[in-house]
């Protein structure tokens, strides 16, 4: 299913007339200059896409990296170019540009380039800035904003560049930071003066580098390999967990070998969904609540000890207490050395890439690898067995007007028919039921809120997935997390994505049916609550796309299917019940005030 717009192919030659070509060896006397120099140092490092917006001043650099032939997505705000970039990264193990202008374009870049390092996604946010001179001594310029003081902070690294001739080292070292060790965003500030500046086209293009290696193997220590095999074996109730890190390094090949070889139980995390088919027989993921707190021996693999996993102890873990550790014996595969012990005592750290730390284990396990024993897989598989009835009977309701699990009953079905498009997945109550129902199947097609729950990547998640990925995306969406992305509908039908948005429509943050706490009957309504029956489907008739306004599940399966059968971008407004969703969705016990009412 490759889209005709995703391939679209480059322009044989640049097309750019006002400006001489970079041909150097055709023209020897001739001048390159900053804008030609970033292109060419970006298309020498493969890059061949760039998410963003123009303005002063990269305006040009926008219509010369198109006119050379690279892929120019224009975005309708910054934060949805920076999703796209980030997202771009993960899919690709390639640093996802994002191109902006001065001070508020960079801000709105600056939160996508923070979640990418939160989530460690390699991404470059590029951003174009004001005269140094008239920054440091505050004197008022346009956009005036010391971008690279505040990038600093919030990325793995951030660089400027003050010389054309230094463009290719600058552009050099935003990639090595960017995939290297764990990967991250990358702040590089190109001030406006940079690109006129001139220099000899053959020095120049001689001051370009190729990056060697750039994500170079990080091979685990055989002591480490050892200590962790040992302990693996020894386990009566082994455990695997699967995290997005293990989804991003593409060893999808030795992960399962190395479930299936072991015979362990394994667990994904929302965004390793995929890497091993969700029907995999040694998923445990309907088991999820009994498997971690019995387990006695667990090996993360790309995944860290964060909130979404209870910090590795308390009750989740089976601890007595809110903070106490439950017993279990952890195993972490992981390339950061100063991950381990985060959170609770790691037994055994492998440290490394993925790749490496995997194939190394999967040597030391053989014939005679003794397979978990019966009476934990059994219990598992009773677990299971329960919880997947006891769902189905559930999803098997056709309650009126629809709710989560109806709706997503159908999106289940269109996703099992169509395993390579991607899942982008966004809400509260929209993300957590659309995790646990809608099965995966292929590696990286699940794209969420990620490790900070962050609402607003939909559309440019989407956007990115389309361009890069080249395959039918669908967006299951809230209709609050909707509204944070929104207008980028415009962006998905000006370059005909194939994009379909299903947004479960409850009416508001988490749900519909708040009502202003002061009792006004006449006053402002609640703060968690929208215009009721809000038609978002002519949003994307605004521009040309296939709006659909659902309230039955036969509704909804028969517009999704025609939007994948067309490829059209479309919009599904799926009302679903005002009451349905609890505060929060799952997370509820994160809210501080959530069972106050005054
Ligand atoms: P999840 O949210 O799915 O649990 P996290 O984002 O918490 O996953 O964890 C991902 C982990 O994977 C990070 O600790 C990161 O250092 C690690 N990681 C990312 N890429 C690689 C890689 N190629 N090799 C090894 N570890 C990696
Ligand atoms: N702002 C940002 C950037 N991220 C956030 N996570 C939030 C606000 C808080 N928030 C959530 O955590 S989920 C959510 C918000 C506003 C929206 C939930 O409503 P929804 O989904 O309509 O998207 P459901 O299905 O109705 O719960």
């Amino acid at each position: 299913m490759e889209s005709a717009t995703a391939a679209r192919p480059a322009p044989a030659t640049p097309v750019d007339p006002a400006t001489p070509r970079t041909d150097a060896a055709a023209q020897p006397q001739q001048e390159t200059d900053g804008f030609h120099l970033l292109i060419d140092a970006l298309k020498l490092n493969g890059v061949d896409t760039i998410f963003g917006l123009p303005g002063i001043p990269i305006t040009d650099l926008t219509r010369k990296a198109q006119a050379a032939g690279l892929r120019v997505i224009s975005f309708r705000h910054e934060q949805n170019a920076g999703y796209a970039a980030s997202i771009a990264g993960f899919i690709t193990q390639k640093p996802g540009i994002c191109l902006t202008v001065s001070a508020p374009g960079f801000l709105n870049g600056l939160t996508a380039l923070a979640n990418a390092t939160t989530n460690c996604f390699p991404m470059i946010l590029v951003s174009g800035s004001s005269e140094r001179e008239i920054v440091d001594l505050q004197q008022g310029d346009y956009e005036e904003m010391d971008q690279l003081a505040i990038a600093k902070p919030l990325c793995k690294a951030a660089f400027r560049v003050l010389h054309a001739e230094d463009i290719g080292v600058g552009v050099a070292r935003a990639i090595r930071a960017a995939v290297s060790g764990r990967p991250g965003g990358v702040y590089l500030d190109l001030p406006a003066k940079l690109f006129p500046q001139t220099m000899d086209a053959v020095a120049g293009r001689n001051s370009l580098i190729e990056v060697v290696d750039p994500a170079p193997k990080q091979i685990p220590g055989p002591d480490a390999v050892t200590r962790a095999l040992d302990l693996l074996k020894g386990a009566k109730r082994p455990l695997i967990i699967l995290g997005k890190g293990a989804a991003y390094a593409q060893a999808d090949a030795d992960i399962r070998a190395l479930v299936e070889k072991t015979g362990i139980p394994y667990l994904p995390m929302a965004m390793a969904k995929g890497l091993l088919p969700d029907t995999h027989e040694l998923s445990a993921a309907a088991a999820r609540s009994f498997v971690l707190p019995e387990a006695d021996v667990v090996m993360l693999i790309g995944a860290r000890l964060n909130w979404l996993l209870s910090h590795g102890k308390g009750k989740t873990w089976g601890g007595d207490t809110p903070k106490a550790w439950g017993g279990q014996k952890f195993i972490q595969v992981d390339i950061s050395p100063t991950e381990a012990d985060s959170n609770v005592r790691i037994d055994a750290p492998v440290v490394g890439d993925i790749g490496s730390c995997v194939s190394a284990l999967l040597a030391g396990i053989d014939a005679s690898w003794p397979t978990p024993p019966a009476e934990w897989m059994d219990a598992i598989s009773e677990r299971k067995t329960r919880n997947v009835a006891k769902m189905a009977d559930t999803l098997a309701k056709n309650p009126s007007p629809m709710n989560f699990h109806s709706a997503l009953n159908v999106v289940r079905d269109i996703v099992k028919a169509n395993p390579d498009a991607y899942l982008v997945n966004e809400g509260a109550n929209a993300l957590d039921f659309t995790r646990s129902i809608v099965d995966m199947y292929e590696p990286r097609k699940r794209l969420d809120v990620g490790t900070w729950g962050v609402m607003g990547i939909g559309m440019g998640y989407s956007i990115a997935a389309a361009v890069v990925g080249g395959q039918q995306v669908i967006a299951v969406e809230g209709d609050s997390a909707f509204g944070f992305s929104g207008m980028e509908v415009e962006t998905i039908c000006r370059y005909d994505l194939p994009v379909c948005v299903v947004i479960l429509n409850n009416n508001g943050v988490y749900r519909g049916d708040e009502t202003n706490w002061a009792g006004h009957v006449d006053g402002d309504p609640s703060p968690l609550v929208f215009v009721k029956n809000a038609r978002y489907e002519k949003l994307m008739e605004a521009f040309g796309g296939v709006g659909a306004y659902v309230t039955t599940p036969a509704e909804l399966r028969k517009t999704m299917e025609d939007a994948i059968r067309s490829r059209k971008p479309t919009l599904i407004n799926a009302m679903i019940a005002e009451g349905a969703g609890t505060e929060s969705g799952r997370i509820t016990s994160l809210n501080p005030t959530a069972k106050k009412k005054p």
